[in-house]
């Protein structure tokens, strides 16, 4: 199987020089496709599961507004031993469990205002199906066969260990000792593709991105692959999609869920299937690196399936410095989040505090600064004194765009240049540089009200066309921020859309040229408080 041939730019990118002045060149695709991984059902929604579901609800909308056909999944993972157990514990039955916690899943994201195409469950009827299917194939393709296994198990990870991986004997991650477990399995000959596997990560290398987790694969990969144990007997878990070939058996949760990839997008029918599967982005954390960088390429080597375009894989949150957990009491809610500060609020936190690949720390003190100072400081002035003054000097109405002095010149080509860095950015997913170049831009903004002032030539009724002027510059720069940070910040770039009284659909890219957005006579609404000041 061929590698994917479509490269995108290295994920590590040479510093921009704010100084060059670039038009904006949309990196548009054809088609798009993002997942999430599916969340297991026994916790519900926090800080790390919205994460990674708003990094892709953002790379989403930056390609959907650029007119790329984008296919945005996500769902939940519901078999398996860890969630029977779960179930128990609740004193479920682990379908009425799955039901009720994926609920909890779909309504939270709901609330947050994501727009995915699909939640998909493991338990939907279209993936069982798809599941089998696949396992048939690999089985009558002889990748698959029976032997008797005995290995250290650990419940939690639902794996197999070797000696070699624990930690003092111990799970590394539970801390808790493996159960001597021997049975008569069904294996995946995952060894087979090893070579194949080391091959195509040579051939492409932003597969895996960014570099240190594939470096991490790579080097996983140096040790001879194991072949994979893919069932489950019945007698210790029937919480599982039955094996095609074999009722007696379940399928291993692993080889159930990364399928869901695949079936989400076969179901779009065989044209859709072909023109977004080659576009699979899929983003995780690095807990779950291994199953998608090795069972996964493989599983859809075996299947004669091609690969994904990337996999992409974020750090880990901590919550001021320490591991999130219930017992700690220190989780973060994304529905307490959105109800103190609002959602975009959180979005900004979460995107503009992070390097994608790094881990970070969530603190609530500097969440409040970092909203004060961005949000209600930066872009809150410029949107309200632009449109107070807009009001206070011209009723609003929009006055033509005369005569170009060099400061203009400079605010237009610092957003010409902000545009340009958004699109380099977000390509190698840099969320967090692309947000600093848009409010670079619009601190320049507020540093043209401060050096041109408006408010005082405003004194001089010879001067009013300058300050009619100056006003339309700054009214460009609410309408090309709200452009930029729109995949961002979607309902704050939406109200300001709506301030400027531009119709649905302005934000799109390539939007109109600068001076072109607003006609002669447009009237914008009286200024808001878009953030008010946290203290
Ligand atoms: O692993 N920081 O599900 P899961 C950042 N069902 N991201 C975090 C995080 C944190 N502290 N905690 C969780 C599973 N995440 C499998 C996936 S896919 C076919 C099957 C996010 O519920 C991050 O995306 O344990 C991580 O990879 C994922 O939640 C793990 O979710």
């Amino acid at each position: 199987m061929a590698a994917p041939t479509k490269k995108n730019p290295p994920f590590v990118s040479p510093p921009v020089s704010t100084e060059t002045v670039q038009p904006a060149v949309p990196s548009t695709r054809a088609h798009v496709y993002i997942t999430t991984p599916l969340y297991y059902v026994n916790a519900e929604p926090h800080l790390g599961s919205a994460y990674t579901i708003i990094i892709c609800d953002t790379i989403a909308r930056f390609h959907r507004q650029r007119g790329a056909e984008t296919f945005f999944l996500t769902g939940t993972d519901e078999h398996g031993d860890k969630i029977a157990q779960a179930a128990e514990a609740a004193g479920e039955s682990p379908k009425a469990y799955a039901d009720r916690i994926s609920d909890a899943f779909r309504h939270t994201w709901e609330a947050c205002g994501l727009e995915y195409d699909r939640f998909i469950r493991t338990t939907d009827a279209d993936h069982v199906r798809t599941v089998r299917e696949i396992l048939q194939q690999v089985h009558d393709a002889g990748d698959i066969y029976f032997s008797k296994y005995g290995g250290l198990y650990c419940t939690g990870c639902e794996r197999f260990y070797t000696e070699k991986e624990l930690v003092e004997g111990k799970c590394p991650d539970h801390r808790t000792t493996p159960d001597w477990i021997e049975e008569e399995n069904y294996f995946f000959r995952m060894s087979k593709y090893q070579e194949r596997l080391v091959a195509v990560l040579n051939e492409d290398p932003d597969l895996v991105r960014p570099e240190r987790y594939r470096n991490e694969v790579l080097a996983m990969l140096r040790e001879p692959l194991e072949d994979l144990c893919i069932s489950r007997p019945k007698a210790r878990l029937t919480w599982g999609i039955e094996l095609p070939f074999d009722d007696r058996f379940v399928t291993y949760v692993w080889f159930d869920a990364l399928i869901n990839y695949v079936t989400a997008v076969r179901e779009l029918g065989p044209e859709r299937f072909a023109a977004l599967w080659p576009a699979a982005n899929h983003f995780i954390a690095k807990d779950i690196l291994k199953p998608h960088a090795v069972f996964w390429p493989t599983m859809l080597m075996a299947a004669g399936l091609p690969l994904f375009q990337h996999l992409n894989v974020h750090g880990y949150w901590t919550v001021n410095g320490e591991k999130m957990s219930k017992s700690l009491g220190n989780v973060v809610r994304p529905l307490e989040m959105k109800a103190r500060y609002g959602m975009d609020a959180f979005r900004y936190v979460l995107l503009r505090e992070s390097v994608f690949g790094l881990d970070a720390d969530f603190r609530e003190d500097a969440m409040v600064t970092r909203i004060n100072a961005d949000l209600a400081n930066n872009l809150g002035n410029l949107v309200s004194r632009t449109l107070s003054m807009q009001q206070r000097y011209f009723g609003g109405v929009v006055q033509p765009l005369a005569d170009p002095r060099p400061e203009d010149d400079d605010l237009r080509a610092t957003f010409a240049a902000a545009a340009a860095e958004v699109e380099e950015h977000v390509g190698e997913l840099m969320l967090a540089r692309a947000l600093e170049a848009i409010w670079r831009a619009a601190d320049h903004a507020n540093k043209y009200i401060v050096e041109t002032a408006p408010f005082t030539l405003a004194k001089d009724p010879a001067a009013l066309p300058r300050v009619g002027t100056i006003l339309h510059n700054l009214l460009e720069t609410l309408r090309v921020t709200a452009q930029l940070a729109a995949p961002f910040i979607p309902e704050t770039a939406q109200r300001i859309r709506e301030l400027l009284r531009l119709p649905e659909g302005a934000l799109a890219v390539p939007g109109p040229q600068w001076g072109d957005a607003f006609p002669a006579g447009h009237v914008v609404a009286p200024p808001v408080a878009l953030f008010p000041r946290i203290e």
